[in-house]
């Protein structure tokens, strides 16, 4: 055969092959796969496992929670007057970092603007902010990204999209209604607002660990250019870790699915109606007493031994608790938050190996308890001791030991059929949790 009989005979299949080729690379450039540093940040965010979730505004000095304004039905002309009262002298980033450490937080989220659309950091784009209405002056995000990076804790900023405030947020939505707002505005500016605030986030504050949206489901028919935004993030810091509080599935781009108040697959609260569980890591979201905001009548508080519970029955649904504080107006901590937060700092010095590093174990969660699995051991915890044995769905791999995690003394286990029966160890009322560690074969 000819040279040139050989290419006429082989040219389509070549063009073929490059249309290929050049299709491939042009999904992979367009494609959401996430980066290797995103990935990683995955990683580190399901081992760390609980967070601290702070919520601080303007809203704080009416001490009524953080949907003050909508709730009192309070006019954008009248909520102008309270920055002027917003002086937290006594607002110590050293000490609530210090806290969040304390409890056993690996990381803060912490509103940078809620609904009421205050900004709550040194935005060029605003003259509704912290530091050009307040007498206080100061950039609280800045304080705290300096305090967090030095006591080696990692930092997420909270983001409303919906906003009471902006003129541009138009045409409204559900809420904001009482606001005074003029009937008219520019929707792709307010967009741009948003965008322009998000970069500056991302720029003047270190390494942001993660993106917490929140307001989407004010307007769920409008066109929020959530691809462009999610993009102009990952742009800037690929590891960002982007969540959106909008209770449905995962859109593309974000990389962590949330719950409020609720533990995932639950919906006691009525927001998550509906919300399946997808594959990224999980996140749940839940107050200490019953507001986000401070509220100074709340004193509906949960328990230490409530909140342990929570912070296990989370792990066992593979996912993260990110637990709120509502700071005082004057930047301090109200002490039952404070002895609550100590308090489980102290059971996870203890336990926390069952906890931190850990992944949803292999038995499904149950009224009396859940599991969670590292390496070869999973974890059985126990929190609601019915009886002095345990009758389990047995794992799929060999267990060669068992032992209580408080003071490793062992557990007598025995194995019919496809159950494995263990004799529970002694336990005491005072026990949050009774973990019992089972170490298995390879298989
Ligand atoms: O920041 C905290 C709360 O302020 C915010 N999310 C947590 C983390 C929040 N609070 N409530 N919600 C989110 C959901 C609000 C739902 C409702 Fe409605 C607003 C119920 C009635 C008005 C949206 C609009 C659903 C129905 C109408």
């Amino acid at each position: 055969m000819t040279r040139q009989r050989v290419l006429i005979l082989f040219r389509p299949l070549l063009t073929l092959s490059i249309v290929f080729a050049l299709l491939v690379l042009r999904s992979t450039a367009q494609s959401d796969q996430p980066s290797a540093a995103n990935l990683a940040a995955r990683r580190w965010f399901q081992d760390g496992k609980f967070g601290m979730f702070i919520h601080w505004g303007v809203y704080s000095t009416l001490q009524d929670g953080e949907w003050v304004m909508q709730n009192r039905k309070i006019s954008i002309a009248d909520y102008e007057k309270l920055p002027s009262q917003f002086n937290p002298e006594k607002f110590n980033a050293a000490e609530w970092v210090a806290l969040a450490k304390s409890a056993g937080m690996k990381y803060i989220t912490i509103t940078s603007k809620h609904h009421d659309g205050f900004v709550m950091f040194d935005s060029q784009v605003s003259d509704w902010t912290i530091v050009k209405r307040t007498p206080w002056k100061k950039d609280p995000l800045k304080l705290l990204a300096d305090e967090c990076r030095k006591q080696g804790i990692h930092l997420s900023f909270y983001y409303s999209q919906l906003d009471w405030h902006n003129p541009d947020y138009y045409p409204r939505g559900r809420t904001g209604e009482s606001a005074g707002r003029s009937d008219g505005g520019d929707w792709d500016k307010y967009l741009d607002y948003q965008d322009a605030q998000l970069r500056e986030l991302l720029t003047n504050y270190g390494e942001i660990s993660g993106i917490w949206f929140d307001g989407w489901w004010d307007k769920p028919k409008a066109s929020w250019r959530l691809d462009r935004t999610y993009k102009l993030i990952h742009g800037l810091q690929p590891q960002t870790l982007i969540g959106n509080n909008h209770h449905q599935v995962p859109n593309p781009g974000e990389d962590i699915q949330m719950f409020e108040k609720d533990l995932p697959g639950r919906n006691t609260a009525g927001f998550n109606e509906g919300e399946k569980i997808g594959d990224l890591p999980l996140e749940t979201a839940e107050t200490i007493n019953t507001a986000w905001g401070y509220n100074f009548t709340d004193d509906h508080y949960k328990s230490t031994r409530e909140l342990v519970q929570y912070l296990v029955r989370a792990a066992g649904a593979n996912a993260n608790f990110l637990l709120n504080i509502g700071p005082r107006p004057d930047g301090t901590i109200q002490p039952e938050f404070v002895e609550r937060l100590h308090q489980m700092g102290e059971w996870l010095a203890e336990y926390g190996d069952s906890i931190y590093g850990t992944r949803g174990g292999p038995i499904a969660p149950h009224p009396w308890g859940v599991t969670t699995q590292k390496g070869n051991k999973i974890y059985v915890h126990v929190l609601e001791w019915l009886d002095p044995v345990l009758l389990l769905p047995a794992p799929a791999n060999q267990v060669t030991a068992a032992y209580a995690l408080k003071d490793h003394a062992k557990v007598e286990f025995s194995k019919s059929g496809d159950r494995l029966l263990l004799q529970l160890p002694a336990h005491s009322s005072a026990d949050f949790d009774t973990v019992i560690v089972l170490e298995t074969a390879p298989r």
